[in-house]
């Protein structure tokens, strides 16, 4: 039994919560098309559909908002962010972007042409949508435990290196206008990338004159992983861990709705001057003047103060621990988690678990909404719903190897009994699992279709 860990902060401010009647949850799951996202938040009891934007900002956080400099070009709050960026980061430029996605706009926008292909370890839906929508092929090279839930590899999140270079050879470098790596892996379970691995991606793009841009939303908890796992990084600062990190790339996209605890916010992070400058124009006709992005001066005082908090050490081994009590009060009952627990999050086996409903009925939804029906928690299918997507030539069906329910766990916001209440509703519904049934999409649009997709249960 690993315990739970003392948080490193008290609380001052706090957030009313109500808990519908079962009568009442059945009515609004139905309305809602039985898609947790079309809920609303005050039926909710427990959040976990996401860790992004749903942070408890600090004290600290709070303050820096009031000296937020509005002014419209120069605002003081852009060179404050911009000292934290340089330390944290290293890049020799930035633009402020209202959130992650849109840093992937720009840069898809930029270089992504139809046919290109984009490698990552596994795209993240946003990503992977921005690339298709610029008519590119993201293309996902995780190691093969990855697939494996049981797996304990302790950098599961890493790159096949092996079939990197052979994609490389087969596709042709003029094909590949840049490279990633997203860390922590979200997609396959929160799993961190090695620093070794991430050196050999490093030189395997640099080597095919491939630029390289990192998907950083989760840099901090994938730092604190590194320094945790691997010996020769024990006594390193997690400061030190990341800038080596981010030596390695030419750039990143971020979204700092996660690990620099901010409500809304993000960057595209770069070295190459001709891609700034690009960058910048892109961002003044979509987002805003490049002093601002598309946020309020406040909000990038926001971003500067929460990217040094999500860096903090005790606040990792808060964070980190919450979530391994979590995935380990789980693994006790026997519910099948993605092995080992990754930082923000744990994953819910749903395709193991409810091995009897097969993957076009959709195990992971039906899974999500018995976690509504049982307990009005919220999570979220990465499954066959999220990543789920027909192959435009061949009509083909393209499935991912996994049937995922993610409980995302926001930061500082929920305690150990509401932990407890989110594992005390599992175990209910694995008790008489074998009499849930799965789902028929009855809406879906082309891409990133879980959002506003419709369902109906299958009698
Ligand atoms: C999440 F249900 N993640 O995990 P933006 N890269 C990576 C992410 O995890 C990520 C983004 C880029 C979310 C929010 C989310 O279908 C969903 O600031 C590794 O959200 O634009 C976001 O950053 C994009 C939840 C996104 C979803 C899409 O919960």
């Amino acid at each position: 039994m690993i315990s739970y860990p003392p948080e490193p902060f008290r609380i001052k401010t706090v957030e009313k919560i109500r808990l519908l009647s079962r009568s009442e949850r059945e009515a609004a799951i139905k309305e809602a098309g039985y898609n947790i996202f079309n809920l609303s938040s005050r039926d909710v009891y427990i959040d976990l559909l996401t860790d992004s934007g749903t942070g408890a900002m600090s004290d600290q956080q709070w303050a820096a908002l009031m000296q937020g400099d509005e002014a419209y070009a120069g605002a003081q709050s852009f060179y404050r962010l911009k000292e934290v960026i340089d330390q944290i980061f290293g890049f020799k430029y930035f633009v402020p972007t209202h959130q992650g996605r849109a840093a992937e706009n720009i840069l898809s926008a930029l270089l992504v042409r139809p046919g290109s292909s984009i490698p990552n370890n596994t795209h993240f839906d946003t990503t992977q949508a921005n690339v298709l929508a610029r008519g590119g092929n993201p293309v996902n090279l995780a190691i093969p435990e990855a697939g494996d839930p049981q797996s304990s590899h302790p950098f599961k999140g890493n790159m096949d290196v092996e079939k990197l270079e052979k994609f490389i050879q087969e596709t042709g470098t003029e094909n590949i206008p840049f490279g990633m790596i997203t860390i922590t892996n979200n997609a396959i379970g929160g799993q961190p990338v090695s620093m070794q691995n991430l050196h050999q991606v490093s030189e395997i793009y640099r080597k095919s004159r491939i630029p390289f841009f990192i998907d950083a939303c989760r840099y901090a908890e994938n730092a604190f992983f590194v320094r945790e796992r691997d010996p020769a990084f024990s006594d390193k600062s997690l400061l030190d861990i990341t800038r080596e990190v981010f030596s390695l790339a030419d750039g990143a996209t971020m979204s700092a709705k996660k690990d620099a605890i901010v409500n809304i916010g993000g960057f595209l992070t770069m070295n190459d001057e001709t891609l700034f400058q690009n960058a910048k124009n892109e961002l003044i006709l979509r987002e805003g003047f490049p002093t601002y992005g598309g946020l309020a001066g406040r909000d990038l005082d926001a971003i500067a103060v929460g990217l040094r908090e999500g860096l903090d050490e005790k606040y990792l081994a808060y964070r980190v621990g919450q979530t391994a009590y979590f995935g380990h009060r789980l693994q006790e009952l026997g519910i099948p988690i993605v092995k080992p627990p990754g930082g923000h999050a744990i994953y819910v086996d749903a395709g193991a678990m409810l091995s009897h409903i097969p993957a076009d009925s959709f195990p992971g939804q039906s899974l999500v909404i018995e976690l509504y029906l049982e307990g009005a928690v919220r999570a979220v299918e990465l499954g066959s719903v999220a990543f789920g997507r027909t192959d435009p030539d061949t009509g083909e069906k393209i499935l991912p190897a996994l049937e995922l329910v993610r409980l995302a766990v926001p930061r500082r916001v929920y305690t150990q009994a509401h932990i407890d209440y989110v594992v005390e509703t599992l175990a209910r519904i694995n008790e008489r699992k074998e009499s849930i049934r799965g789902y028929r999409m009855i809406y879906a649009p082309k891409l990133l279709r879980h959002f506003t997709a419709r369902f109906d249960p299958i009698r």
